[in-house]
């Protein structure tokens, strides 16, 4: 491509300076085109925090550890925290929907600046498992621990068991019991896996994902959210993505992976979070009436995406001093 053309393209996906720069190291040199390069230079957002749904508190946390020049990796892993410790969602840490023998399980991983991966799948009694994925990442030389093994990490490294099934997650289990209907239960509106991205003041990306799973799962069952790429993906050259809503359609496209390889490419991360949920949609045959997945993504230079499939998907921002639920934009119009 000839250079000129480059920094055109490259202006008009935002990839900014930093991204233009590194690629005209093997493209022609003039001295016109310096001035081209300075006229597309992007100043970077930062600091940023983005997370899949209203998640007002999580978001302020992250930021404020930001702002306080915390790293990164602990803004995701703090602000992650929160929505763990709130019993009022049902879909992430205490409080959260229990499998359909009653056991609430949790899933979580977490990435860091250097490319880093740590997760848990499938761990009981324990409340903050976004902490312990962090310490899969940092103490351990494994990548995944699961089930009774990573509680027993767990407990080793001094968190504290618990019991997660709350009165209120247990009297919606008994509920759906009467019935039984087996399948997996997504509802589009309103979910609280929490998906977190941010950016430091440096420009540094870390990612953090925990959720319960879907509510009445079969036991053993593991989605998207601890998963490698599908859940959570984080490059620190190009930016990060996550998922939310039902892990089998996100890890059958390696969503938040492809998001990623998408901004690589050139693709805002909005062109991205479109294109991913595309790859869902678009099957042929698939049936997405009844079931959500919505994509958060954001690149080096804190420009932000997010898409799903149906209505009533969001996000909280916070970036330039300001904290905002967001409604995403989505596919199926009619
Ligand atoms: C899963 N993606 O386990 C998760 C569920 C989810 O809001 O996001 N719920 O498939």
């Amino acid at each position: 491509m000839k250079r000129r053309n480059f920094i055109k393209k490259a202006s008009v996906s935002g990839l900014g300076l930093v991204a233009v720069s590194s690629t005209l190291i093997s493209c022609e040199e003039t001295k016109k085109d310096e001035k081209v390069v300075a006229a597309v230079n992007i100043k970077p957002i930062r600091p940023l925090v983005i997370a899949t749904w209203n998640t007002p508190l999580a978001v302020e946390t992250a930021a404020k550890v930001l702002e306080k020049g915390g790293s990164v990796l602990d803004a995701v892993e703090q602000g992650c925290r929160i929505e763990e410790a709130n019993e009022e969602g049902m879909s992430v840490g205490k409080g959260g929907l229990p499998d359909r023998d009653g056991d609430v399980t949790l899933d979580a991983c977490i990435m860091n600046e250097k490319g880093d991966y740590g997760a848990v799948l499938g761990v009981k009694n324990i409340k903050h498992v976004i902490s312990v994925a962090r310490k899969v990442m940092e103490d351990t030389p494994h990548v995944m621990l699961v089930a009774e093994g990573a509680e027993q990490f767990a407990v080793s490294k001094g968190f504290k068991r618990e019991n997660l099934l709350t009165e209120k997650a247990k009297k919606a289990w008994e509920k759906w019991k009467i019935t039984s209907e087996y399948k997996p239960i997504i509802n589009i509106e309103n979910h609280d896996t929490i998906g977190m991205l941010a950016i430091d003041k440096n420009g540094d990306i870390s990612g953090a994902c925990t959720t319960s799973g879907l509510a009445y799962k079969m036991a053993g069952r593991v989605g998207d959210s601890p998963i490698i790429g599908g859940g959570l993906f984080v490059d620190n050259e190009i930016g990060g993505a996550s998922a939310t809503g039902l892990g089998e359609e996100v890890l059958k496209t390696v969503g938040s992976f492809l998001i990623v390889e998408l901004m690589r490419q050139g693709k805002t991360p909005q062109q991205a979070c479109e294109e991913a949920i595309g790859r869902i949609v678009n099957k042929p045959g698939k049936d997405f009436k009844n079931f959500q997945v919505g994509y958060i993504a954001v690149n080096k230079q804190g420009e932000t995406g997010a898409y799903s499939i149906h209505e009533h998907f969001s996000y909280n921002l916070f970036k330039e001093g300001e904290n905002k639920n967001m409604p995403s934009d989505f596919f199926n119009k009619v």
